[in-house]
């Protein structure tokens, strides 16, 4: 294997790439891995059903059913995974004892959150949680009444508190990002007031001046969800111009826009505009499905983008989907190691003779180039980097994850 390293390796110098360079600069990227993935978006507040708009099909057995096997399942799950992580968490995953409302959440309710976040050495991301509540049943921030619309600016003010804190702590900043699931079936009469609310609702959450240093707030769009097919207050034109009128990170969704759009293609156009982009990284199958991430063509094209302008400070890659019709530890490994993988795949471009190619207009050979890239010894050198960072390969983690299975997930009844 050492062999095969070594003579990808130099494979790759002879077309002008450093690996041991590719190697430094990922163990630099972080990916935020979602908590939500663990136990089917459930929290622990025994709210019920799942709601807003939001499915997760399947039924294997296993499913995280309280903290403690949560985090028993994520800090598994984070042997297998090489790079650097993060966590990202939701308001639901608060451990108040019961009884503490969700505009009355503080930083003291995720304090095993952030122990866990330090001893695993990871950064911790956050989200208030706008749906799963009785109160959301119809609408949110957006909602015509003031007394429900203020109970989740309460929210949003305690989230981004709590965001903060966590980035405080920790000494790195937080992403709290928003995402409403505010909308309608039918058609809407009047599709203005509740994105007027919306905006000054927004403003009145963000109202506090938070330290960047420690808390970046992020907005999230979307096209459409279940039940509210017609009409989502929160669209993509909408938090485009509030994120650039007001200073906020965007965050795109891949599963969030009309399925021939690609994500991929929006980061170099919001870039342009925002300090900050925040990526849910998913995979939609024909809608917003949350299917696990794979290593596709869009991905990839994620990735590249981000390496190619060297934007891996501004733009914050998280992973958002969430599939219950198969292991969940695999769910979760899948996605952050094919993630982790298609940085270092666009780390290893040849990307001076590709710029080459493109700058004198020889487009055929920078299409022969690009598809020629496709086939470099790459699995030596992602074998390498997994080994260096203590990970096991894919065969490795699968066997890992069915002993796991067998001694813990299949005792969960
Ligand atoms: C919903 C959004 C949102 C959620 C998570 C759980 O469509 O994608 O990001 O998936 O907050
Ligand atoms: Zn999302």
């Amino acid at each position: 294997m050492k062999n095969c390293f070594e003579a990808a390796k130099s494979f790759y110098a002879d077309l002008g790439v450093d690996v041991e360079a590719a190697f430094s600069r990922l163990d630099r990227i972080p990916v935020s891995m979602h908590c939500w993935q663990g136990d089917d978006v459930a929290g622990f507040e025994n709210a019920g059903t799942l709601d807003g708009g939001l499915a997760v099909t399947g039924n294997y057995p296993g499913r995280a059913r309280n903290a403690a096997e949560l985090r028993a399942d994520i800090a598994a799950v984070l042997k297998l995974i090489p790079g650097k992580k993060r966590l990202n968490i939701h308001a639901i995953y608060a451990e108040t004892g019961g009884g503490v409302a969700r505009n009355e959440l503080d930083v003291s309710h995720f304090a095993n959150w952030l122990d866990f976040a330090e001893e695993q050495r990871i950064g911790l991301d956050f989200n208030p949680t706008f749906f799963s509540h009785p109160l959301a049943v119809e609408g949110t921030l957006s909602h015509a009444d003031d007394k429900i619309r203020q109970f989740w600016i309460e929210h949003g003010i305690a989230c981004r508190r709590i965001g903060a804190a966590i980035g405080k702590r920790l000494g790195e900043p937080c992403v709290t990002n928003v995402w409403i699931p505010d909308g309608s079936k039918d058609t809407p009469f009047d599709r203005f007031s509740p994105r007027k609310r919306l905006e000054e609702a927004l403003d009145a959450m963000f109202a506090e001046k938070i330290d960047p240093r420690y808390n970046i707030d992020s907005v999230e769009s979307k096209l459409f969800g279940i039940g509210a097919e017609s009409y989502t207050v929160g669209s993509h034109e909408f938090y485009m111009g509030y994120a650039v009128s007001r200073g906020k990170a965007l965050c795109l969704d891949a599963g969030h826009f009309h399925p021939t759009e690609v994500i991929s293609d929006k980061i170099s156009s919001a870039l342009l505009f925002l300090d900050d982009v925040l990526l849910h990284v998913s995979r939609g199958v024909r809608w917003d499905s949350d299917h696990v991430v794979c290593w596709d063509a869009e991905l990839q094209a994620i990735a590249s983008e981000i390496i190619r302008n060297g934007w891996e400070k501004r733009v914050h890659i998280g992973l958002d989907y969430f599939d219950a019709s198969i292991n969940r530890m695999i769910a979760w490994s899948v996605g952050m190691r094919n993630t982790c993988k298609a940085l270092l795949f666009a780390l290893l471009e040849p990307a001076k003779l590709l710029a080459d190619a493109e700058k004198k207009r020889d487009f055929g050979g920078r299409l022969m180039l690009m598809e020629e890239s496709k086939n470099l010894p790459f699995a030596p050198v992602w074998n390498e980097y997994c080994r260096r960072c203590g990970a096991p390969d894919g065969f490795g983690a699968l066997e890992s994850i069915r002993k796991y299975e067998c001694e813990v997930l299949s005792k969960r009844k």
